[in-house]
């Protein structure tokens, strides 16, 4: 009776899922909607009408950074995340750096919320069967395996293409096509191999890698942006298609203003750099900059008062043009205002670093929260250096969801960075991460529809476990 009564209200959840899903698929054809091919104007409150991808199905085949970034992101904005995991360890990061022992490490909590979790052993033919389920009820199938990886698992783009012809294929990989495309690559390698180590740190020092996950993080973000654009022309072409982010093109993007600088070599000193200004003559490729502004505006980081004790006593201060004037009043120098070596942006480049050591002997008689209050009432840009303790405890920054505290049912409660991506009609809310495999019956039921007997079959061929169980059918 209760099995009857189980099967009833299965059939009930998939024929109300198919049914929303045809309501989502019904609006976002063009042809079947009205005036300018979009649907009519919701009068529902902001925030109210579902997510921006509610009814998007991504299977997530992503580990470690760079992808669980991007997938991460599509579930913010409402997507149904389902992460596919190794049966018995899960994403390598669950257990890296861990800090509370027996709980998903920070690593793992922190690029996986929103998500659901099933484990499938890809290797094992009814765990390809339950792959070939999903491969045909998902949308997109993101991915960050080595190079081939997916390909030897049977998941070729044809095999894909064929079980599920609008399913969007996205992956991360380290390089593109070329002599590296076969390259494992992390998240340094990428920061090298993009330009951007070469062109950080100081000229006098080696090259330098940031602290920001330009090549995880970064790449996970242009994946992410593929695959809404991959979604949105599947609209008018019904089909699916690859989308690749090389994690060296995606850091090579954000150092594009280095590439410019690059090929401005050829027509005289980059001026702006301050070795100009110290007479160091330029070489071949763009030299590391130290702090230097990337931009027009000479900026350096300057000492504030507390600097022997406190790493973090600085500050980002910016000369910019327009501003001089209240630059001059500020540090007590009015005169600079009117003085032809001083008075024009031009005159300035060649003693900057003279300049800054000046402001500097004025910030050094503030904290830096004292120098942004009396800048900023003069519109001079300058940006506090801020310590992660300073940031975690920052409350504007909890005001707006940007450091929320999550609950998690084995390490307790943490900080983490919610939806950078503030939307007014799609509002993010963050959601524990997933333990191993917690969602792996619900997916197989509700999601794929199995029967009872099939899940055990699966189950008990060991396709979904480690060590291998024994189960029988409900
Ligand atoms: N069931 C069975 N096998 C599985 C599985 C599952 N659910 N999930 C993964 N595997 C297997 C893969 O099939 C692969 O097996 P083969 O090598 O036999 O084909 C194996 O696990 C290892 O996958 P991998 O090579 O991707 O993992 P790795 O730890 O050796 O390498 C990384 C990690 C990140 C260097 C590599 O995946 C990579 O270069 N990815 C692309 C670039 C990238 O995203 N880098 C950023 C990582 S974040 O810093």
């Amino acid at each position: 009776m209760a099995q009857k009564k189980n099967k009833k209200a299965r059939a009930k959840t998939r024929a109300a899922t198919k049914k929303s899903v045809r309501k989502v698929m019904k609006l976002m054809s063009t042809k079947k909607s009205s005036g300018n091919g979009l649907p009519k104007i919701s009068n529902k409150p902001y925030g109210q009408d579902g997510k921006a991808l509610t009814g998007v199905r991504i299977l997530d085949f992503t580990h470690v950074q760079s992808g669980p970034t991007c997938t991460q992101l599509l579930a913010w904005f409402g997507a149904d995340v389902i992460k596919v995991e190794r049966p018995g360890v899960g994403d390598i990061t669950r257990g890296q750096l861990v800090d509370v022992k027996g709980a998903d490490s920070l690593y793992f909590t922190m690029l996986n919320h929103n998500k659901r979790s099933i484990t499938i052993d890809s290797k094992h033919p009814q765990g390809m069967r339950v792959l070939e389920a999903l491969v045909k009820s998902c949308d997109v199938l993101v991915e960050n395996f080595a190079p081939g990886a997916l390909d030897r698992m049977g998941l070729t783009w044809e095999r894909v293409h064929k079980l599920n012809p609008r399913m969007i294929v996205a992956s991360v990989k380290g390089f593109g096509p070329g002599p590296y495309e076969d390259c494992k690559v992390y998240e340094n390698v990428a920061q090298c191999a993009g330009g951007a180590a070469s062109t950080t740190g100081f000229r006098e020092g080696p090259p330098l890698v940031t602290g920001a996950q330009i090549g995880d993080s970064g790449t996970g973000l242009h994946l992410a942006l593929g695959i809404v654009s991959a979604l949105y022309q599947r609209r008018r072409t019904g089909r699916g298609q690859k989308v690749l982010c090389a994690m060296q093109d995606g850091v090579l993007n954000l150092a594009r203003v280095k590439l410019r600088d690059q090929q401005r070599l050829k027509a005289g000193p980059l001026t702006e750099y301050s070795q100009y200004g110290e007479g160091v003559p330029f070489g071949a490729s763009v030299p590391r900059s130290g702090n230097d502004s990337g931009g027009g505006q000479p900026g350096w980081i300057l000492k504030c008062k507390g600097w022997e004790n406190d790493p973090d006593a600085y500050i980002y201060f910016i000369t910019q043009a327009p501003v001089w004037g209240a630059i001059c009043d500020l540090i007590g120098e009015p005169t600079w205002k009117t003085d032809p070596e001083y008075a024009t942006p031009k005159a300035r480049l060649p003693k900057l670093k003279a300049i800054f050591r000046r402001i500097e002997d004025w910030t050094m008689t503030m904290t830096k929260f004292e120098v942004m209050e009396a800048c900023n009432a003069v519109d001079i840009p300058v940006g506090p250096i801020l310590s992660m303790k300073e940031i975690a405890e920052e409350p504007s920054l909890r005001k707006t969801g940007t450091v929320v505290e999550v609950d998690h049912p084995t390490r307790g409660k943490y900080l983490s960075v919610g939806n950078p991506i503030k939307m007014s009609d799609s509002i993010s809310e963050v959601k524990r991460s997933p333990l191993l495999g917690e969602h792996t019956d619900e997916i197989l039921k509700d999601v794929l529809g199995f029967k009872a007997n099939e899940i055990a079959e699966i189950k008990n061929s060991g396709a979904l476990s480690a060590p291998k169980k024994e189960e029988k059918a409900a």
